[in-house]
């Protein structure tokens, strides 16, 4: 197949999972054509059989805004004129699923088809796409897409419950390549890479995300601080976004700077995951939680909330623990528990990784998007 992927390229899990999808589509033989503002951040060497269009966006002194959702819809009519695309597939509704549907339109009067499947991710329909500036639009571009699915349940009941949408949703949750993620088996080189972050009898707590508010960052900081003060214990923080400051003024705050590693963005977290031994996930919301996912396929549980999909993820004193949102005391607490029992820690250990193998392994997963695409394509007029 030829496939058109739109998805925002920065620092951010629809990305991720985007990219992720593009990449495993086209290793299976798939033309993948990614359209958007800049090339997704995690695509870069990577590239067979993947082939990636920037979108211009030009600015007129008479736009206040330039019109970035006209500029993708033309050049998603382009690409797929050009290149044969079979269909387009837009991750994050807004406005992606609405360029898509113009571009549908277009090639449509010059006789073309080009079917398009929306994958609602998370914010864009539990926060942004709640406004109601974007609410009308939002659902009226989901109820007209070819196909749409949704990566966890709690997704699907919320877009049916708040945007009133009568069309299937299917269900696809996030995957990971458990090649790609996974523990580092020799332990020797294990203690090697720890020792660039930790002292060999400390452990080490790390959080992966985009910084923004609705991952409570400093949630992590105040847990880290009450497990620094039980156990030998170093924090490591990978990412960046806007409350990454205010996560650095606590930590200078409660003086426990020196044990907290700001890594800032990285490209290869597959490298550094599997360093952990727990992986914090303090979210006020999570449609799903990709990052913990990642954490589970290197063998390490999370300390998280008990918010949107998580649940589907994380079995609750299996695979890692959840708690209630801001239950920092008991978050912490949960954390000691588990580092001062390895027996325990190493049995939910385990358990994350075949949790990751058996139920979100991207060969598990991708075949599903695959199959979804067949049949839009056998249904679309
Ligand atoms: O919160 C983010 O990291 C960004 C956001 C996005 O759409 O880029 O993430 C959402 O999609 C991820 C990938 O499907 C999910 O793992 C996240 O749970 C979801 N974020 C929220 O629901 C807040």
């Amino acid at each position: 197949m030829r496939i058109g992927i739109t998805c925002y390229p920065t620092y951010g899990g629809s990305g991720v999972v985007a990219t992720e999808l593009g990449i495993e589509l086209a290793a299976a033989g798939h033309e993948v054509h990614f359209i958007s503002y800049s090339q997704p951040f995690r695509l870069s060497g990577r590239d067979g059989g993947i082939f990636y269009h920037e979108v211009p966006v030009s600015s007129y002194p008479l736009f206040e805004f330039p019109p970035y959702d006209l500029a993708l819809a033309s050049r998603m009519a382009e690409v797929a004129e050009f290149y044969e695309l079979d269909l387009l597939h837009v991750h994050y509704a807004i406005p992606h699923s609405v360029s898509a549907l113009l571009a549908r339109q277009m090639l449509a009067a010059k006789g073309r088809r080009l079917p398009f499947v929306t994958t609602l991710h998370g914010t864009d329909i539990t926060l942004v796409g709640l406004d109601r500036s974007y609410l009308p639009i939002t659902r009226f571009s989901i109820q007209e897409s070819d196909g749409v699915t949704s990566i966890s349940s709690y997704l699907k009941e919320k877009t049916i419950a708040d945007f009133d949408v009568m069309r299937p949703i299917e269900v696809i949750p996030n995957f990971v390549n458990c090649d790609v993620y996974q523990p580092i088996r020799d332990e020797a080189v294990r203690a090697a890479a720890r020792c660039k972050l930790a002292k060999p009898d400390e452990a080490i707590l790390m959080h992966l995300s985009n910084f923004r508010p609705v991952k409570r960052v400093v949630d992590v900081v105040k847990v880290f601080a009450q497990v620094a003060r039980a156990v030998p214990a170093q924090l490591v923080l990978v990412g960046d976004g806007p409350d990454r400051s205010a996560a650095e003024w606590l930590a200078h705050d409660l003086g426990i700077h020196a044990k907290i590693h700001f890594l800032g963005k990285q490209e290869r977290v597959n490298e550094l995951l599997p360093l952990a031994d727990l992986m914090l996930m303090p979210s006020e919301l999570e449609s799903f939680g990709l990052a913990a996912l990642e954490a589970m396929a290197c063998k390490v549980p999370s300390i998280a909330t008990r918010v949107g999909g998580v649940p589907e993820l994380i079995d609750d004193g299996v695979t890692g623990l959840l708690y209630p949102v801001g239950d920092v005391e008991d978050m912490a607490s949960g954390a000691i528990g588990l580092l001062t029992d390895r027996t325990r820690l190493d049995a939910m250990r385990e358990e994350a990784r075949k949790t990751a193998r058996t139920l979100f392994c991207s060969t598990k997963i991708v075949p599903r998007y695959v199959s979804y695409y067949e049949s839009v394509l056998a249904n679309a007029g």
